[in-house]
């Protein structure tokens, strides 16, 4: 899209989309929760146009127990949550029109406390949320202005955390509800997941399903702020992924039972860049296996299987706000189990069949006709006689992406990073920046969350006359986060990280005592920090009381009282920025490359890949650490963290409950082994630098500089009066490798052919499509020449075609 998108500033998007708890979680005052709040939800009049491009009208919205009231008309709003600090303001336009493409009429962001106020100040959520609600104002950017922001949230998830606050709670909630409208925003404030919550806030409900979600009074309309779309990814973990086929139904269920408003969590996840993933543990990609992937390609089937059920929602509008609804049971599967739902409206009826068995395809008679609903699935009938969408059905193509080489053989250059240490001398004299306490100190206070690492440093003198002079001594402590890295005497004794989702541990290693002064140092890193949670901020990281020294004969010695020296960061990060240091004589090498050796640096240059694909780094081989390119932080990698083994589903069933462990793929592989490059971080023309900070020890020879490209389409689409639309996305559908239409089987990728089949099934691909950037085929028995012996089973057409 580039610059030829609709026009965007940063303060529209940036106000209009909105909330956030701070990751950095430092104690901050008075502050009971997070505080943290949403804003708004950004909204378009005419959902073919986005909130950017809208111009001021003057919106009243208001509300009663069905719908939000946009200038007193009730609307159905289906919106996604875009998150601005998770992409480039450079990939916003594209983004917003993908989502105005998907049917969107709104999109939802955080606030992000963290980036906007990184350092603390006193009476928080009130000073921050009036500062953000002002420049709002300023801006005209209420609906009650002209804008486009239709909702604001003040807390988020709250009433999950409330009972851990006692008697404190409810002051502090009653608190926020007078604070906020107080603001005067002259649009409507919610609250999501408070039942308690006093009018005129509106209760919502966040989760997979919100289907059976009642609001807190008849008055309020029933409101979904977040309906997951998929789920984030911790380090250690495979990859999640939530199916088309249940997203769908989730949001067809919601509008079943008079839900109106919808929000997509994510609608695009985005990357954590730089230090701003919490967790702890969360992964740098945050692509939640949304509609839009993570770097902001739309993720088929989902976003168009979900785009069509927007646009026919949309078309019902009138008669799903304004309707009265009516259910038919169907006792004989059980109550609710499958239900049929009427809308009725000036003589206008729409229709929806659910079925929420998760085994069986149910049979059912409506008005003399019969009807199969698929198990787990949502049939929507516009007139009440025809389905038009089942939630179980994708019309819709798969996109299948390839990570393609662009620059490889990479030359690099080398530095080490040191190991810090106080000696006896350096007590008198400290080295620069280390502070001393004769106590254990938190991390997270130390280092006041400018950077993951923390070095603790202690000395202990022992003479001839001490017992354990010249033993092998044990070192052993407990720390609460993440990673340590411990030197005795300068000689490195073990490193170990937080595993199996438990974020501490305990530390054992073995040194050997010498006479005189003996040094201890130990490295603590963390990876993220708790954001979620009653006292969350309270949570601490670090080495914890007692670290003893252990004896042969099992005496102990306790050194948590000694007098400890505390340096922040690292040498390379927070005081030299060698991220920054492009220049090869303060580097080594190419010659004599560290391989797989812990705490080195690396540097080399690499040419922007041409075109306009986005660029991922693959660290294939490397260890942990931090990477840069041209100076920006594109995030913590880990790519030697591997995820399990097990739990991936060979076979992902859609049906029944999603849990964000279903459906995954990916095990046995490195968490993550690619890392978003946005384009705006690349210059133009010419050299790149790239530089890795390795923690752990890892190999660079095999790193590499690739583009994400769209090499093949996939589509499994049933006959029916409908069409299957197929687009390679701006490339040319070159060749088919697959093309039955009968009845195959299997997945893309594997697709393999029935017993019967049309003899025309490649041909009328290959003249509709081949050579071409998109194509249309028509489903209906039109098409496809009839094959005696396919019985009287619905047929699909399945095809895969390569893009290039
Ligand atoms: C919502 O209300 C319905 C009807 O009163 C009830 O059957 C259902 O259990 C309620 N759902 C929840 C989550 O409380
Ligand atoms: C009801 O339907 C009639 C005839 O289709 C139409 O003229 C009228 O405007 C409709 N009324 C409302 C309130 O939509
Ligand atoms: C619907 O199914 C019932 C029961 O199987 C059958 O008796 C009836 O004839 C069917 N109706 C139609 C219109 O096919
Ligand atoms: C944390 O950093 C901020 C801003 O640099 C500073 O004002 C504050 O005093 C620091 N807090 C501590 C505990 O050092
Ligand atoms: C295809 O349909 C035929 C005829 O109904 C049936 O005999 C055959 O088992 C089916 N094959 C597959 C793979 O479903
Ligand atoms: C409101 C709601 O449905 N919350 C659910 C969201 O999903 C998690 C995980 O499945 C459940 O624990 C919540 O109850």
């Amino acid at each position: 899209m580039g610059q030829s998108g609709p026009k965007l500033t940063g303060i529209v998007l940036f106000t209009c989309l909105s909330v956030q708890r701070p990751t950095n979680a430092v104690r901050w005052g008075r502050v009971r929760n997070d505080g943290s709040t949403r804003f708004c939800l950004a909204y378009s009049q005419d959902p073919i146009s986005t909130a950017i491009e809208l111009t001021a009208f003057l919106l009243q919205v208001s509300y009663d127990g069905r719908a939000l009231k946009i200038d007193g008309e009730r609307r159905i709003i289906n919106s996604g949550s875009i998150h601005y600090p998770r992409s480039t303001p450079e990939m916003w336009p594209s983004l917003i029109k993908s989502a105005k493409d998907g049917g969107l009429d709104a999109v939802e962001t955080y606030v992000f406390w963290n980036a906007h106020e990184p350092h603390r100040r006193q009476d928080e959520v009130k000073t921050f949320t009036t500062l953000i609600v002002d420049m709002m104002k300023k801006e005209k950017l209420f609906a009650s202005q002209g804008g486009p922001i239709i909702l604001a949230q003040i807390e988020n998830e709250f009433g999950d955390v409330a009972d851990k606050f006692g008697n404190d709670a409810k002051p502090y909630l009653n608190w926020n509800v007078k604070f906020a409208e107080s603001l005067n925003t002259g649009v409507p404030w919610i609250m999501c997941q408070q039942a308690d919550a006093p009018e005129p806030i509106i209760h919502t409900c966040n989760g997979y399903y919100c289907d059976g979600f009642n609001q807190s009074s008849k008055t309020i309309p029933k409101i979904w702020t977040e309906n997951w779309t998929g789920w984030f990814k911790d380090w250690g973990s495979p990859d999640p992924h939530r199916t088309a086929e249940d997203v769908a139904f989730a949001v067809a269920r919601f509008f079943q039972f008079e839900g109106t408003v919808q929000n997509y969590y994510m609608y695009h996840g985005g990357t954590n860049f730089g230090r701003t993933s919490g967790g702890p543990y969360i992964t740098t990609t945050y692509d939640y296996d949304a509609p839009l992937n993570e770097y902001g390609f739309v993720n088929q089937p989902k976003w168009g299987h979900l785009k069509q059920l927007h646009l026919l929602l949309k078309s019902m509008e009138k008669i799903l706000t304004y309707g009265d609804k009516s259910d038919h049971q169907y006792e004989e599967y059980g109550k609710w189990q499958m239900s049929a739902t009427v809308y009725n409206y000036n003589g206008s009826r729409v229709c929806f069949f659910g079925n929420a068995d998760k085994n069986r395809d149910l049979r059912i008679s409506f008005e003399g006709r019969n009807y199969t609903v698929p198990a787990w699935s949502v049939s929507i009938l516009p007139d009440c006689e025809t389905v038009v969408y089942n939630t179980a059905h994708v019309h819709t193509q798969t996109n299948v992406f390839d990570k393609i080489d662009s620059v490889t053989g990479l030359e690099w250059q080398w530095r080490v990073e040191p190991v810090q240490h106080i000696s006896q001398k350096n007590h008198i004299k400290p080295p620069e920046g280390v502070t001393f306490a004769a106590e254990l100190l938190d991390q997270k206070t130390v280092t006041n969350d400018t950077s993951d690492y923390l070095w603790y440093m202690t000395t202990i003198n022992l003479d001839e006359n001490d017992p354990i002079w010249g033993k092998e001594v044990t070192l052993k402590f407990h720390t609460t986060g993440h990673v340590i890295h411990a030197f005795f005497n300068g000689k490195h004794i073990g490193s170990k990280y937080a595993q199996n989702g438990h974020f501490e541990f305990d530390f054992v290693g073995t040194g050997k005592v010498k006479h005189g002064t003996n040094t201890i140092t130990l490295l603590s890193a963390t990876i993220g920090l708790q954001n979620y949670g009653a006292h969350f901020d309270r949570i601490g990281n670090g080495i914890q009381s007692p670290v003893k020294l252990v004896a042969p004969n099992n005496e102990e010695k306790d050194l948590s009282k000694n007098k400890w020296g505390y340096k922040v960061g690292l040498n390379g990060i927070e005081k030299r920025q060698l991220f920054l240091d492009t220049e090869p004589r303060n580097w080594r090498g190419p010659e004599h490359l560290p391989i797989n050796r812990m705490f080195i640096w690396y540097k080399t240059t690499f040419d922007t890949p041409s075109g306009e694909e986005p660029v991922v780094l693959n660290l294939v081989d490397m260890g942990k650490g931090t990477a840069w390119v041209n100076g920006n932080n594109i995030g913590r990698y880990w790519t030697s963290y591997f995820s399990d083994k097990n739990g991936c589903d060979t076979k992902c069933d859609y049906r029944g409950s999603y849990y964000s462990n279903k459906c995954q793929t990916n095990c046995g592989t490195p968490s993550q082994k690619w890392y978003h490059v946005p384009r705006s971080f690349l210059n133009k023309d010419g050299k790149n630098n790239l530089v890795l900070f390795e923690e752990f020890g890892g190999n660079p020879k095999n790193v590499r500089v690739q583009t994400v490209s769209l090499v093949k389409i996939c589509a499994f689409a049933e006959e029916g009066n409908t069409k299957l639309d197929l687009s390679c996305q701006g490339k040319t559908m070159t060749h088919i490798n697959f093309a039955s239409f009968g009845n195959s089987t299997g997945v893309c990728g594997a697709f393999s052919k029935g017993s019967c089949e049309s003899s025309n099934s490649v041909s009328t691909i290959q003249d509709a499509c081949i050579g071409k950037k998109s194509c249309s085929i028509d489903l209906s028995s039109k098409t496809f020449k009839a094959v005696p012996g396919c019985g009287s089973e619905k047929r699909r057409l399945a095809v895969e075609i390569l893009c290039s």
